[in-house]
């Protein structure tokens, strides 16, 4: 299985769900802008959307679209899933709110938008963001235990936080509670959005592809 992923993406969510999972996978980063894989290859080669995450199976099949790629982890590794009769539903649902309504209101905040479009876009995911924090069951989403929307969900709260969009305060404490897992940090790590004691942070990464140049 390999990851194509870009740093601060939405393809985080993957990449901390299967290093959640604790499965052997490889992982290789893609420029956004470019479309070039680290490795030099054209990334519009491996799938003609041209952008991030793309799981390419062992088989060799290639899955895109958050949701599916997630929902197909989570079929694979039931912890990171959602438990009960409805729970696959229900995760979808999750999925599908985190990913047409809130990340999709993101992208005026990504590109070279007025700053009223800004304002607006921020205000209607802290709106979105109260909806689905209404619905939490415990720490996370569905309870005491991380699903992929969570992981999904804790991306679009890096990215309200980089922004300076006002959170909840039960999305606030799972923000946290999410960045103090091994797997969390080990795919920021790598990502390279958190530095070690002998490695710092590299500059911001731009994961939409935007032209602005944004600072932390
Ligand atoms: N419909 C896709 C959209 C994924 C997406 O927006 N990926 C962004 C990064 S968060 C990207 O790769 N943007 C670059 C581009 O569209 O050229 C999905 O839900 O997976």
């Amino acid at each position: 299985m390999k990851l194509y992923y870009s740093p601060l993406a939405c393809s985080l969510a993957d990449h901390i769900a299967l290093l959640e999972a604790g499965v052997p996978f490889e992982r290789e980063s893609v420029d956004l802008k470019t479309k070039r894989t680290a490795s030099g290859a054209d990334f519009n080669d491996l799938t003609c959307k041209g952008y991030v995450p793309a799981l390419v199976l062992d088989s060799g099949e290639i899955l895109t679209e958050n949701i599916a790629v997630l929902d197909w982890l989570a079929m694979q590794y039931p912890a990171l899933g959602v438990p009960g009769k409805l729970g696959r539903t229900r995760l979808l649902e999750a999925l599908a709110f985190v990913s047409t309504e809130v990340h999709r209101n993101f992208k005026p905040m990504w590109h070279a938008s007025s700053e009223a479009e800004k304002a607006q876009a921020k205000a209607t995911i802290s709106r979105l963001l109260n909806l689905l924090a209404d619905g939490i069951e415990g720490d996370y989403l569905f309870g005491a235990a991380p699903s992929v929307a969570d992981f999904y969900l804790f991306v679009m709260l890096l990215w309200a936080e980089r922004f300076d969009v006002r959170l909840p305060a039960p999305f606030v404490a799972l923000r946290r509670k999410m960045a103090s897992r091994p797997a969390v940090q080990a795919a920021m790590l790598h990502e390279g959005l958190i530095g070690t004691k002998d490695r710092q942070a590299p500059a911001r990464p731009d994961p939409e592809g935007a032209e602005l140049q944004l600072t932390r």
